[in-house]
């Protein structure tokens, strides 16, 4: 019944959308194929939007120049209006912020600096009425060496004495100094291996030491976890983005890992991890999350995204399969990593051909261009390709993801020495800072010209405002004609279409620069991105793609475009002009056999 109710709305849409772009008196019928796809789900349609609260929106009283959980409450409205259905909170809970609280000290409670639970529960509130849905970051991997379990453990408290990883001294040094049980280097460099006096062993910490990884060979470590999970779904969060799910185990008979690459600069880069990295019972653990997911999947989906970097042949295991499901997609980074290297059209289909070639099927795709660990996508890819980065991560076969400050092209800041916040910057010291700090992309939301952005009235930001905010911010980005957030908006508007939700990819190089590709469903208006990633203007013919016609209609166009282009205006596919370094977004009807009968 819905579906029949579906394909004649669909008649209606197509003839008036049809005749207006023909101009012409000719009724068109197209028998529209009824084999709809499975509706598409919340976690599909709409783009995740990564909110990192330290930065977002400061709304204490007075001023403490950090972001906390009533600020993104006061900020809902413009993220609804971006056209964006589900939110994704770095953590918000309770920590020491060691390492900007992915070192956690009560998986139940909210950390101060960020409100209280009552907060958060309006917070959960205001988000579901506007119909947006709620993911929250768990970070299994370790917890703070403050958390209580940390604290028993050391005293080798029933039942918490196995909840971390313990081994002995290896033996005793000079003035009995004790020797690490192996070799293993933490994430941020050093040994792994921290000594407890008083429990006299060594714990293992695969990042900090003030983050003791628990351990998940212990079936009450597990049972804990997926207490916490249910702990959060009791409060109504729709899902979970699971943090470094690669580190969740090692080799049970610690043993010593080669050299892999004794040049590498840092020091965790230069063992082969083959003993802390991507064990197998890691899938076995996260699949015992899932479940606890699909438990409470009864009325809405819960879902689970994994962050794990590693080559796309291996991560495509993180999808698990039909009947044992793990994650509802493993993050893809592999837009990130091209942009790591030059950016050419080759890189990046390179990219989307890989990870589409790769997917398992009936896998849903999911596309990063930027985090809170990365430099800045505009800073990465060229402020001119930020546009046409949105416009091929958002109309993709997928969900994308993006990070806050993306949607109007925010930069990477300069960050002094003094400034430094991140751990990972204040290990590498003074003279290497910037090669490992992540402030720079943490930097405060840029909301409009006023004291500092517009995020905080306070004397002094966490981290500074970048300088560049007087010309780059929410505000002058809503009120001038063309914008990087003008662009996002009709980007997550198309993505509401049949063509963009459930049609076929066809993807191509053109001209060596040009990446271009269609998205197209029979019965629906069709849509072509078009990327121009040289300096120089270049001229592509793309009449021979698949369904093509002679004739598009422009959709939107990269900020770099604005002079070239106008909405709406039809364009000849035997030669679409692309000014040098920006992308275009063109609608098309699509050339199927049709039947016409004119009136
Ligand atoms: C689904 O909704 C029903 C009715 O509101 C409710 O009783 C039930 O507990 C819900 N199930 C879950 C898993 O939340
Ligand atoms: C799915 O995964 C489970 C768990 O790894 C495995 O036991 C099962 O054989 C797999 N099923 C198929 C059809 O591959
Ligand atoms: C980067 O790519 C361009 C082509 O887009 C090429 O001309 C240039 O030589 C490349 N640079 C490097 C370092 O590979
Ligand atoms: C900012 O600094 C001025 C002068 O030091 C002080 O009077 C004022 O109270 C401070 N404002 C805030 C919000 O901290
Ligand atoms: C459109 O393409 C058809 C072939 O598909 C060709 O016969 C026709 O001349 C073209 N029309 C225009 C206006 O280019
Ligand atoms: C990939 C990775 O390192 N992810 C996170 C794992 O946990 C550490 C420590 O909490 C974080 O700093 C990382 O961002
Ligand atoms: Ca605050
Ligand atoms: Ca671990």
């Amino acid at each position: 019944m819905w579906v029949r109710i579906r394909c004649i709305l669909l008649v209606v849409y197509w003839t008036s959308w049809l005749t207006m772009l023909a101009g012409a008196i000719t009724l068109v019928l197209v028998t529209p194929k009824c084999s709809v796809a499975d509706p598409l789900e919340w976690w599909q349609i709409s783009p995740i939007y990564q909110v990192y609260p330290l930065s977002y929106q400061d709304s204490s009283h007075p001023p403490d120049g950090v972001g906390d959980i009533p600020g993104i409450e006061s900020r809902l409205d413009y993220i609804k209006d971006l056209g964006v259905g589900a939110i994704w909170l770095s953590p918000i809970y309770k920590s020491p912020m060691k390492d900007s609280g992915y070192d956690i000290q009560d998986f139940r409670d909210i950390a101060p600096v960020f409100g209280t639970m009552d907060d958060f529960h309006s917070l959960s509130k205001a988000v579901h009425k506007r119909g947006i849905k709620l993911v929250l970051d768990f970070v299994p991997n370790h917890s703070s060496n403050l958390h209580e379990w940390f604290q028993k453990s050391v005293k080798r408290e029933v039942p918490y004495a196995d909840y971390y990883i313990w081994a002995d001294a290896k033996g005793f040094g000079t003035e009995a100094t004790p020797i690490p049980p192996n070799n293993w280097r933490s994430v941020f460099g050093g040994s792994a291996w921290e000594w407890n006096q008083e429990r006299r062993q060594f714990y293992l910490h695969q990042f900090l030491k003030e983050q003791p990884d628990l351990n998940y060979r212990n079936p009450l470590v597990l049972e804990e976890m997926k207490n916490v999970m249910q702990f959060w779904l009791d409060q109504g969060v729709d899902g979970f983005r699971l943090d470094a799910v690669a580190h969740l185990f090692e080799d049970e008979d610690l043993r010593d890992e080669m050299v892999k690459d004794e040049d590498a600069t840092d020091e965790y880069s230069q063992l082969d991890h083959k003993y802390t990295f991507n064990l197998p019972e890691v899938l076995d653990v996260l699949r015992e999350f899932r479940i606890v997911l699909d438990k409470n999947s009864e009325n809405a989906t819960k879902i689970m995204m994994t962050e794990a970097y590693m080559p796309v042949e291996k991560l495509m295991a993180y999808y698990g399969n039909k009947s044992h499901p793990i994650a509802h997609f493993p993050l893809n980074f592999a837009l990130i990593s091209a942009s790591q290297k030059n950016i050419t059209a080759q890189s990046i289909y390179t990219a989307v051909s890989t990870w589409m070639n790769n997917l398992p099927k009936g896998a849903w795709p999911n596309w990063v261009i930027g985090n809170h660990d990365n430099s800045r996508a505009a800073t990465r890819f060229g402020a001119e390709l930020v546009d046409a980065i949105n416009m091929i991560a958002l109309l993709l076969p997928g969900t994308p993801v993006t990070y806050n400050g993306e949607e109007i092209g925010m930069e990477d800041a300069d960050v002094s020495w003094e400034q430094t916040k991140d751990t990972a910057g204040i290990n590498a010291g003074p003279k290497k800072y910037k090669q490992f700090s992540r402030d720079p992309e943490r930097t405060p939301m840029q909301w409009d010209a006023g004291i500092n952005a517009g995020f905080s009235n306070a004397n002094q930001t966490w981290l500074p405002v970048n300088t560049n905010y007087k010309t780059l911010n929410v505000e002058s980005q809503l009120n001038e004609k063309w914008s990087h957030i003008k662009v996002y908006k009709q980007l997550t508007e198309a993505r509401k279409t049949e063509a963009i939700m459930n049609g076929g990819l066809d993807i191509h190089i053109l001209e060596d620069s040009v990446l271009v590709y269609t998205r197209v469903r029979e019965g629906f208006p069709g849509y072509v991105v078009v990327v121009n990633f040289a300096p120089d203007t270049v001229t592509v013919d793309i009449t021979n793609l698949a369904h093509m016609p002679n004739e598009s209609s422009v959709y939107t166009f990269s900020t770099t475009y604005a002079h070239s282009f106008t909405a709406k205006k039809r364009i000849s596919n035997s030669a679409v002009v692309l000014p040098g370094k920006g992308g275009l977004v063109l609608t098309f009807v699509p050339d199927f056999p049709k039947e016409v009968i004119s009136l």
